[in-house]
């Protein structure tokens, strides 16, 4: 898996059937987003973090276009699977299938890369408080900073069970449980509209 689209040209029948088996898409979705995918995608089939935004932007439901932003900016961030800068078809539909169709499960590792801004694998108090930052600055006037500290200093009193100043993603579930609004922050932008 992964090898037949990774000098990232147009797909062939085989890798649309087996993306199908990889994600939650029928044959018939898989073909439907490629010509979307198509409409923005550049000679070798690959889409920038531009094409990305202007081909999602429409999923993406959000209270503002600040919001919205940077939001997007954070999912071209954790589709783009290899790190190469642009979004392959294989990572537009994996990411996709999770992005519209994942598991509860899914959804969270979804949430949890959308944190993890340096890849780390783990997320850091600066990473929640840079994000949680910038999305309460577009939905409150006032300054937040250091109430965003406080709360982003509790989640890890109540969270960093193992105490090394890192969520894991495991930890990261269990904040599932004892801090929903945290999840319900970012998960609230993965309920997308179906066309
Ligand atoms: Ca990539
Ligand atoms: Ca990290």
């Amino acid at each position: 898996m992964g090898q037949l689209l990774s000098t990232a040209e147009v797909p062939h029948e085989k890798d649309e059937a087996e993306l199908k088996d990889e994600t939650h898409f029928t044959l018939n979705e898989i073909k439907r987003l490629k010509q979307e995918f198509q409409k923005q995608a550049n000679p070798d089939f690959t889409i920038s973090k531009e094409q990305f935004k202007s081909t999602l932007t429409k999923h993406v439901h959000c209270w503002s276009v600040g919001a919205q932003y940077i939001f997007l900016e954070r999912l071209f961030d954790a589709f783009d699977t290899d790190r190469n800068k642009s979004i392959d078809f294989r990572e537009f539909i994996q990411g996709l299938s999770v992005f519209m169709k994942g598991s509860a499960e899914e959804k969270m590792e979804l949430s949890f890369r959308l944190y993890d801004i340096d890849h780390s694998g783990s997320i850091e108090p600066k990473e929640l408080i840079n994000i949680m930052g910038k999305m309460y600055s577009e939905f409150y006037h006032e300054d937040q900073t250091q109430k965003i500290k406080q709360a982003v200093e509790q989640i890890f009193a109540d969270l960093d069970i193992n105490g090394d100043g890192s969520l894991s993603l495991h930890e990261y579930k269990l904040m599932a449980l004892k801090e929903p609004m945290l999840i319900d922050f970012l998960e609230q932008f993965l309920i997308v509209t179906p066309e």
